[in-house]
Protein backbone atom coordinates (compact mmCIF):
# COMPACT_ATOMS: atom_id res chain seq x y z
CA UNK A 1 0.00 0.00 0.00
CA UNK A 2 1.54 3.35 -1.39
CA UNK A 3 2.15 5.24 1.89
CA UNK A 4 -0.01 9.11 1.72
CA UNK A 5 1.28 11.71 4.51
CA UNK A 6 -0.77 14.42 6.00
CA UNK A 7 0.47 17.46 4.83
CA UNK A 8 0.38 20.73 6.33
CA UNK A 9 0.98 24.14 4.70
CA UNK A 10 1.87 27.34 6.45
CA UNK A 11 1.14 30.52 4.34
CA UNK A 12 -1.22 28.76 1.92
CA UNK A 13 -2.05 32.32 1.19
CA UNK A 14 0.86 33.60 -0.30
CA UNK A 15 2.55 33.94 -3.26
CA UNK A 16 4.88 30.65 -2.51
CA UNK A 17 1.46 28.44 -0.75
CA UNK A 18 -0.29 28.53 -4.13
CA UNK A 19 2.28 27.46 -5.49
CA UNK A 20 2.96 24.54 -3.22
CA UNK A 21 -0.78 23.53 -3.64
CA UNK A 22 -0.04 23.81 -7.89
CA UNK A 23 2.98 22.23 -7.65
CA UNK A 24 1.69 19.27 -5.39
CA UNK A 25 -1.06 18.39 -8.07
CA UNK A 26 1.21 18.98 -10.99
CA UNK A 27 3.35 16.47 -9.54
CA UNK A 28 0.84 14.04 -8.18
CA UNK A 29 2.44 14.47 -5.18
CA UNK A 30 0.03 11.98 -2.67
CA UNK A 31 -1.60 13.57 0.18
CA UNK A 32 -3.91 11.68 2.49
CA UNK A 33 -5.44 15.06 3.79
CA UNK A 34 -4.39 19.00 3.55
CA UNK A 35 -4.21 21.34 6.33
CA UNK A 36 -4.56 24.50 4.78
CA UNK A 37 -2.99 27.48 7.53
CA UNK A 38 -2.29 30.85 7.51
CA UNK A 39 -2.56 34.25 9.82
CA UNK A 40 -5.43 34.86 11.49
CA UNK A 41 -6.50 37.64 8.74
CA UNK A 42 -7.49 34.21 6.85
CA UNK A 43 -8.94 31.98 9.02
CA UNK A 44 -12.51 30.79 7.68
CA UNK A 45 -11.59 31.89 3.88
CA UNK A 46 -11.37 28.59 1.69
CA UNK A 47 -9.01 27.10 -1.15
CA UNK A 48 -9.39 24.19 -3.37
CA UNK A 49 -7.74 20.93 -3.49
CA UNK A 50 -8.42 18.39 -5.62
CA UNK A 51 -12.02 18.67 -5.57
CA UNK A 52 -12.17 19.49 -2.18
CA UNK A 53 -13.26 22.81 -0.60
CA UNK A 54 -10.28 23.07 2.71
CA UNK A 55 -11.36 25.69 5.18
CA UNK A 56 -7.92 28.11 6.11
CA UNK A 57 -7.12 27.70 10.19
CA UNK A 58 -4.92 29.83 11.68
CA UNK A 59 -1.62 28.86 12.67
CA UNK A 60 -1.16 27.96 15.88
CA UNK A 61 1.04 25.64 18.22
CA UNK A 62 -1.66 22.71 18.31
CA UNK A 63 -2.19 22.94 14.20
CA UNK A 64 0.19 19.76 13.68
CA UNK A 65 -1.44 17.08 15.39
CA UNK A 66 -1.23 14.29 12.62
CA UNK A 67 1.13 16.43 10.62
CA UNK A 68 3.37 14.41 9.21
CA UNK A 69 4.78 16.92 6.20
CA UNK A 70 4.58 20.34 7.69
CA UNK A 71 5.39 22.44 4.61
CA UNK A 72 6.46 26.23 5.99
CA UNK A 73 6.29 29.50 3.81
CA UNK A 74 4.85 32.07 6.14
CA UNK A 75 8.15 34.19 6.98
CA UNK A 76 11.13 33.73 9.23
CA UNK A 77 9.31 34.67 12.65
CA UNK A 78 6.28 32.71 11.94
CA UNK A 79 9.07 29.46 10.92
CA UNK A 80 10.86 29.74 14.01
CA UNK A 81 7.87 30.70 16.26
CA UNK A 82 5.98 27.31 14.95
CA UNK A 83 8.41 25.12 13.58
CA UNK A 84 9.08 23.62 17.11
CA UNK A 85 5.67 22.61 17.56
CA UNK A 86 5.21 20.79 14.33
CA UNK A 87 9.00 18.74 15.06
CA UNK A 88 7.64 18.20 18.35
CA UNK A 89 3.85 16.68 16.92
CA UNK A 90 6.13 14.25 14.94
CA UNK A 91 6.26 16.03 11.53
CA UNK A 92 9.35 16.80 9.62
CA UNK A 93 9.30 20.39 8.25
CA UNK A 94 10.73 21.90 4.99
CA UNK A 95 11.05 25.56 5.44
CA UNK A 96 11.20 27.97 2.77
CA UNK A 97 11.98 30.80 5.44
CA UNK A 98 15.81 31.63 6.19
CA UNK A 99 15.72 31.09 9.97
CA UNK A 100 17.61 27.71 9.82
CA UNK A 101 19.62 27.54 7.12
CA UNK A 102 23.22 28.20 8.63
CA UNK A 103 22.25 26.04 11.25
CA UNK A 104 24.62 22.92 11.71
CA UNK A 105 22.22 21.21 12.53
CA UNK A 106 19.62 21.29 9.33
CA UNK A 107 19.93 20.14 6.48
CA UNK A 108 20.41 22.88 3.56
CA UNK A 109 18.72 20.97 0.58
CA UNK A 110 18.66 21.61 -3.38
CA UNK A 111 17.92 17.88 -4.38
CA UNK A 112 20.27 18.16 -7.79
CA UNK A 113 22.99 18.76 -5.14
CA UNK A 114 23.03 17.19 -2.02
CA UNK A 115 19.49 15.10 -1.53
CA UNK A 116 21.70 12.47 0.75
CA UNK A 117 21.79 15.13 3.39
CA UNK A 118 18.22 14.69 4.12
CA UNK A 119 18.58 11.89 5.59
CA UNK A 120 20.44 14.15 8.50
CA UNK A 121 17.47 16.27 9.71
CA UNK A 122 16.66 16.14 12.91
CA UNK A 123 13.05 17.15 12.17
CA UNK A 124 13.92 20.39 9.74
CA UNK A 125 15.03 20.62 6.59
CA UNK A 126 15.76 24.13 4.97
CA UNK A 127 14.83 25.53 1.44
CA UNK A 128 18.24 27.89 0.27
CA UNK A 129 17.41 31.25 -0.50
CA UNK A 130 15.94 31.77 -4.28
CA UNK A 131 18.72 33.86 -5.49
CA UNK A 132 21.67 30.48 -4.25
CA UNK A 133 19.46 27.89 -5.61
CA UNK A 134 19.19 29.53 -9.21
CA UNK A 135 23.05 30.12 -9.21
CA UNK A 136 24.06 26.78 -8.39
CA UNK A 137 21.99 24.41 -10.03
CA UNK A 138 24.24 25.05 -12.85
CA UNK A 139 27.04 25.91 -11.33
CA UNK A 140 27.17 22.93 -8.90
CA UNK A 141 27.93 20.07 -11.72
CA UNK A 142 30.83 22.35 -13.26
CA UNK A 143 32.09 22.94 -10.06
CA UNK A 144 32.36 18.66 -9.57
CA UNK A 145 34.14 18.57 -13.02
CA UNK A 146 36.47 21.63 -12.43
CA UNK A 147 36.31 22.91 -8.83
CA UNK A 148 35.17 26.80 -9.19
CA UNK A 149 37.22 29.59 -6.87
CA UNK A 150 35.63 32.21 -7.33
CA UNK A 151 32.24 33.35 -8.26
CA UNK A 152 30.89 36.76 -9.10
CA UNK A 153 27.01 37.02 -9.47
CA UNK A 154 24.50 40.03 -9.82
CA UNK A 155 20.74 39.33 -9.73
CA UNK A 156 17.81 41.09 -11.31
CA UNK A 157 15.14 39.89 -9.08
CA UNK A 158 11.63 39.83 -9.67
CA UNK A 159 8.45 41.40 -7.90
CA UNK A 160 7.52 37.68 -7.16
CA UNK A 161 10.89 37.43 -4.69
CA UNK A 162 8.98 39.80 -2.16
CA UNK A 163 5.33 37.96 -2.39
CA UNK A 164 2.06 38.34 -3.03
CA UNK A 165 1.99 42.79 -1.74
CA UNK A 166 5.24 43.17 -4.02
CA UNK A 167 3.57 41.59 -7.10
CA UNK A 168 0.31 44.07 -6.25
CA UNK A 169 2.53 46.70 -5.88
CA UNK A 170 4.40 46.28 -9.42
CA UNK A 171 1.21 45.92 -11.48
CA UNK A 172 -1.10 49.02 -9.26
CA UNK A 173 1.92 51.42 -9.48
CA UNK A 174 2.44 50.61 -13.06
CA UNK A 175 -0.82 50.79 -13.79
CA UNK A 176 -0.95 54.52 -11.93
CA UNK A 177 2.23 55.59 -13.48
CA UNK A 178 0.52 55.01 -17.10
CA UNK A 179 -2.56 56.91 -16.14
CA UNK A 180 -0.82 59.48 -14.84
CA UNK A 181 -1.56 59.05 -11.01
CA UNK A 182 0.31 59.44 -8.53
CA UNK A 183 1.24 56.09 -6.46
CA UNK A 184 2.14 56.07 -2.56
CA UNK A 185 4.68 52.93 -2.20
CA UNK A 186 3.70 50.38 0.97
CA UNK A 187 5.17 46.95 0.15
CA UNK A 188 8.49 48.75 -0.70
CA UNK A 189 10.41 51.88 0.20
CA UNK A 190 10.91 52.78 -3.66
CA UNK A 191 8.96 53.70 -6.42
CA UNK A 192 8.89 50.14 -8.29
CA UNK A 193 6.72 51.31 -11.80
CA UNK A 194 10.13 51.64 -14.72
CA UNK A 195 12.32 51.39 -11.70
CA UNK A 196 14.74 48.95 -9.90
CA UNK A 197 16.25 49.26 -6.77
CA UNK A 198 18.93 47.78 -4.53
CA UNK A 199 17.56 44.54 -2.91
CA UNK A 200 14.99 45.49 -0.17
CA UNK A 201 16.73 43.70 2.68
CA UNK A 202 18.92 45.45 5.77
CA UNK A 203 22.15 46.72 4.71
CA UNK A 204 25.31 46.17 6.75
CA UNK A 205 26.25 49.11 7.93
CA UNK A 206 30.17 47.73 7.99
CA UNK A 207 30.48 45.57 4.42
CA UNK A 208 27.81 47.10 2.49
CA UNK A 209 26.02 44.31 1.46
CA UNK A 210 22.75 43.85 2.09
CA UNK A 211 20.40 40.92 3.79
CA UNK A 212 20.35 38.65 0.11
CA UNK A 213 23.78 39.24 -0.66
CA UNK A 214 24.59 38.01 2.80
CA UNK A 215 22.86 34.82 2.67
CA UNK A 216 24.11 33.73 -1.14
CA UNK A 217 27.78 34.10 0.02
CA UNK A 218 27.08 31.83 2.86
CA UNK A 219 24.68 29.69 1.99
CA UNK A 220 26.56 28.82 -1.28
CA UNK A 221 30.10 27.39 0.81
CA UNK A 222 27.17 25.58 3.03
CA UNK A 223 25.69 23.29 0.22
CA UNK A 224 28.83 23.42 -1.57
CA UNK A 225 30.71 22.22 1.65
CA UNK A 226 33.62 24.60 0.33
CA UNK A 227 34.49 27.51 2.59
CA UNK A 228 37.35 28.41 0.50
CA UNK A 229 35.23 29.75 -2.42
CA UNK A 230 34.78 33.47 -3.16
CA UNK A 231 32.03 34.71 -4.25
CA UNK A 232 31.18 38.66 -5.42
CA UNK A 233 27.52 39.40 -5.25
CA UNK A 234 25.06 42.45 -5.98
CA UNK A 235 21.16 41.67 -5.41
CA UNK A 236 18.69 44.08 -7.67
CA UNK A 237 14.92 43.91 -7.76
CA UNK A 238 13.93 44.71 -11.24
CA UNK A 239 10.46 45.48 -12.14
CA UNK A 240 9.62 42.11 -13.76
CA UNK A 241 6.54 40.27 -12.39
CA UNK A 242 8.01 36.89 -11.83
CA UNK A 243 11.52 34.45 -12.15
CA UNK A 244 14.89 35.71 -11.26
CA UNK A 245 17.81 35.82 -13.60
CA UNK A 246 21.60 36.28 -12.61
CA UNK A 247 24.47 37.30 -14.52
CA UNK A 248 27.29 34.60 -12.91
CA UNK A 249 30.94 35.04 -13.92
CA UNK A 250 32.41 32.29 -12.36
CA UNK A 251 36.75 30.95 -12.26
CA UNK A 252 37.72 27.33 -12.05
CA UNK A 253 41.22 26.05 -11.14
CA UNK A 254 41.84 24.83 -14.38
CA UNK A 255 41.39 26.03 -17.71
CA UNK A 256 37.82 25.63 -18.85
CA UNK A 257 36.29 26.53 -22.70
CA UNK A 258 32.19 27.41 -23.43
CA UNK A 259 32.46 24.06 -25.24
CA UNK A 260 33.09 22.25 -21.67
CA UNK A 261 30.65 24.47 -20.11
CA UNK A 262 27.66 23.65 -22.25
CA UNK A 263 28.63 19.61 -22.57
CA UNK A 264 28.83 19.53 -18.82
CA UNK A 265 25.14 21.23 -18.67
CA UNK A 266 23.90 19.57 -21.14
CA UNK A 267 23.07 16.44 -18.89
CA UNK A 268 22.61 18.45 -15.83
CA UNK A 269 19.76 17.87 -13.91
CA UNK A 270 17.23 20.85 -13.93
CA UNK A 271 19.02 22.66 -16.56
CA UNK A 272 18.13 23.93 -19.90
CA UNK A 273 20.49 25.68 -22.35
CA UNK A 274 18.75 28.42 -24.27
CA UNK A 275 21.67 29.76 -25.91
CA UNK A 276 21.13 30.89 -29.55
CA UNK A 277 23.68 33.39 -30.79
CA UNK A 278 22.12 34.14 -34.39
CA UNK A 279 18.50 34.72 -32.83
CA UNK A 280 20.04 36.73 -30.09
CA UNK A 281 17.66 34.32 -27.95
CA UNK A 282 18.52 33.87 -24.59
CA UNK A 283 17.11 32.89 -21.12
CA UNK A 284 14.19 35.56 -19.86
CA UNK A 285 12.59 35.35 -17.44
CA UNK A 286 8.87 35.17 -19.45
CA UNK A 287 10.51 31.76 -20.26
CA UNK A 288 11.36 30.59 -17.32
CA UNK A 289 7.69 31.39 -15.35
CA UNK A 290 6.02 28.58 -14.70
CA UNK A 291 8.46 26.14 -15.93
CA UNK A 292 10.66 23.74 -13.47
CA UNK A 293 14.71 24.25 -14.93
CA UNK A 294 16.89 26.98 -14.60
CA UNK A 295 17.70 28.63 -18.36
CA UNK A 296 21.28 29.06 -19.10
CA UNK A 297 22.60 30.68 -22.13
CA UNK A 298 25.31 33.43 -22.78
CA UNK A 299 27.56 31.02 -21.88
CA UNK A 300 30.95 32.74 -23.20
CA UNK A 301 34.59 32.84 -22.17
CA UNK A 302 34.98 35.94 -19.74
CA UNK A 303 37.32 38.28 -21.66
CA UNK A 304 38.67 39.59 -18.55
CA UNK A 305 41.12 36.54 -17.94
CA UNK A 306 43.22 35.85 -20.10
CA UNK A 307 44.61 32.90 -18.60
CA UNK A 308 41.00 30.85 -19.61
CA UNK A 309 40.21 29.96 -16.25
CA UNK A 310 36.81 32.16 -16.59
CA UNK A 311 33.00 32.06 -18.17
CA UNK A 312 30.29 33.98 -18.52
CA UNK A 313 26.90 33.11 -18.39
CA UNK A 314 23.15 34.25 -17.92
CA UNK A 315 20.41 32.41 -16.07
CA UNK A 316 16.64 32.76 -15.36
CA UNK A 317 15.11 31.10 -13.23
CA UNK A 318 11.05 30.94 -11.57
CA UNK A 319 11.95 31.38 -7.98
CA UNK A 320 8.37 30.72 -6.89
CA UNK A 321 8.93 27.30 -8.19
CA UNK A 322 12.62 26.12 -7.78
CA UNK A 323 13.32 28.49 -5.51
CA UNK A 324 10.90 27.82 -3.00
CA UNK A 325 7.43 25.57 -3.95
CA UNK A 326 8.80 23.02 -6.02
CA UNK A 327 12.60 22.85 -4.36
CA UNK A 328 10.55 22.12 -1.33
CA UNK A 329 8.25 19.55 -2.73
CA UNK A 330 11.06 17.70 -4.51
CA UNK A 331 12.47 17.57 -1.08
CA UNK A 332 9.30 16.04 0.18
CA UNK A 333 9.16 13.36 -2.21
CA UNK A 334 12.52 11.75 -1.27
CA UNK A 335 11.25 11.86 2.32
CA UNK A 336 8.47 10.50 1.80
CA UNK A 337 10.14 7.80 -0.74
CA UNK A 338 12.89 7.18 1.60
CA UNK A 339 10.20 7.69 4.91
CA UNK A 340 11.71 5.51 7.54
CA UNK A 341 14.45 8.71 7.81
CA UNK A 342 11.37 9.88 9.36
CA UNK A 343 10.79 11.32 12.59
CA UNK A 344 8.08 11.03 14.85
CA UNK A 345 5.72 8.16 13.85
CA UNK A 346 7.34 6.83 11.80
CA UNK A 347 10.99 6.66 13.62
CA UNK A 348 10.42 2.87 14.84
CA UNK A 349 11.29 1.96 11.47
CA UNK A 350 14.46 3.97 11.55
CA UNK A 351 17.08 1.25 12.97
CA UNK A 352 16.27 -1.44 10.55
CA UNK A 353 17.23 1.12 7.43
CA UNK A 354 20.14 3.03 9.22
CA UNK A 355 22.95 1.21 6.70
CA UNK A 356 20.74 1.07 4.02
CA UNK A 357 22.29 2.70 0.66
CA UNK A 358 20.53 5.94 -0.76
CA UNK A 359 19.79 6.04 -4.26
CA UNK A 360 21.22 9.96 -4.28
CA UNK A 361 24.74 8.48 -2.35
CA UNK A 362 26.25 9.84 -5.01
CA UNK A 363 25.79 14.06 -5.45
CA UNK A 364 24.43 13.42 -9.06
CA UNK A 365 21.93 10.56 -8.83
CA UNK A 366 19.97 8.19 -10.49
CA UNK A 367 16.60 9.47 -9.57
CA UNK A 368 17.36 12.67 -11.59
CA UNK A 369 16.35 10.94 -14.52
CA UNK A 370 12.78 10.53 -13.23
CA UNK A 371 12.37 14.19 -12.41
CA UNK A 372 13.00 15.01 -15.79
CA UNK A 373 10.27 13.18 -17.67
P1 LIG B 1 3.60 36.26 0.85
O1 LIG B 1 3.04 36.16 -0.50
O2 LIG B 1 3.67 37.59 1.50
O3 LIG B 1 2.80 35.25 1.81
C1 LIG B 1 3.04 35.20 3.21
C2 LIG B 1 2.23 34.08 3.80
O4 LIG B 1 2.58 33.95 5.17
C3 LIG B 1 0.72 34.30 3.74
O5 LIG B 1 0.08 33.07 3.55
C4 LIG B 1 0.43 34.85 5.13
O6 LIG B 1 -0.90 34.61 5.57
C5 LIG B 1 1.37 34.00 5.94
N1 LIG B 1 1.65 34.59 7.24
C6 LIG B 1 2.21 35.78 7.49
N2 LIG B 1 2.29 35.97 8.83
C7 LIG B 1 1.77 34.88 9.41
C8 LIG B 1 1.56 34.46 10.75
N3 LIG B 1 1.91 35.21 11.79
N4 LIG B 1 0.99 33.24 10.98
C9 LIG B 1 0.62 32.47 9.94
N5 LIG B 1 0.79 32.80 8.65
C10 LIG B 1 1.37 33.99 8.39
O7 LIG B 1 5.10 35.71 0.91
P2 LIG B 1 5.81 34.56 0.03
O8 LIG B 1 6.51 35.19 -1.10
O9 LIG B 1 4.83 33.47 -0.22
O10 LIG B 1 6.96 34.10 1.01
C11 LIG B 1 6.71 33.39 2.18
C12 LIG B 1 8.02 32.87 2.74
O11 LIG B 1 8.72 32.13 1.73
C13 LIG B 1 9.00 33.91 3.26
O12 LIG B 1 9.66 33.38 4.37
C14 LIG B 1 9.96 34.06 2.10
O13 LIG B 1 11.23 34.52 2.50
C15 LIG B 1 10.05 32.63 1.61
N6 LIG B 1 10.48 32.52 0.22
C16 LIG B 1 9.81 33.21 -0.74
C17 LIG B 1 10.23 33.10 -2.04
C18 LIG B 1 9.55 33.83 -3.15
O14 LIG B 1 10.01 33.72 -4.28
N7 LIG B 1 8.47 34.57 -2.89
C19 LIG B 1 11.31 32.31 -2.38
C20 LIG B 1 11.97 31.62 -1.38
C21 LIG B 1 11.54 31.74 -0.07
P3 LIG B 1 -2.04 35.74 5.43
O15 LIG B 1 -2.45 35.76 3.99
O16 LIG B 1 -3.11 35.25 6.34
O17 LIG B 1 -1.42 37.02 5.87
C1 LIG C 1 13.68 37.77 -2.83
N1 LIG C 1 15.11 35.94 -2.09
O1 LIG C 1 13.57 37.65 -4.05
C2 LIG C 1 13.89 36.60 -1.91
C3 LIG C 1 12.74 35.63 -1.95
N2 LIG C 1 12.13 35.62 -0.68
O2 LIG C 1 13.58 38.82 -2.25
Amino acid sequence: MSYEPVVAIAGVTGAVGAEFIATMDRRAFPVRKLKALASARSAGKTIDFRGERIVIEELTEKSFEGVDIALFSAGSGTSRKFSPAAVKAGAVVIDNSSAFRMDPNVPLVIPEINAGRIREHKGIIAVPNCSAITALVPLWPIHKANRIKRVILSTYQAASGGGAAVMQELVESTRAHLEGRAFQPKAIPHPYAFNLFSHNTAVDPETGYNDEETKVIKETRKIFEDERIAIGVTCVRVPVLRAHSEAITFECERPITEHDVRAILANAPGVKIVDDRAKNYFPMPIDASGQDDVLVGRIRRDLSDASGHSISMFVSADQLLKGAALNAIQIAELAQRERPWFRGRLRPKLTSCRHRTLPYDNAIHPIHSRWQQ
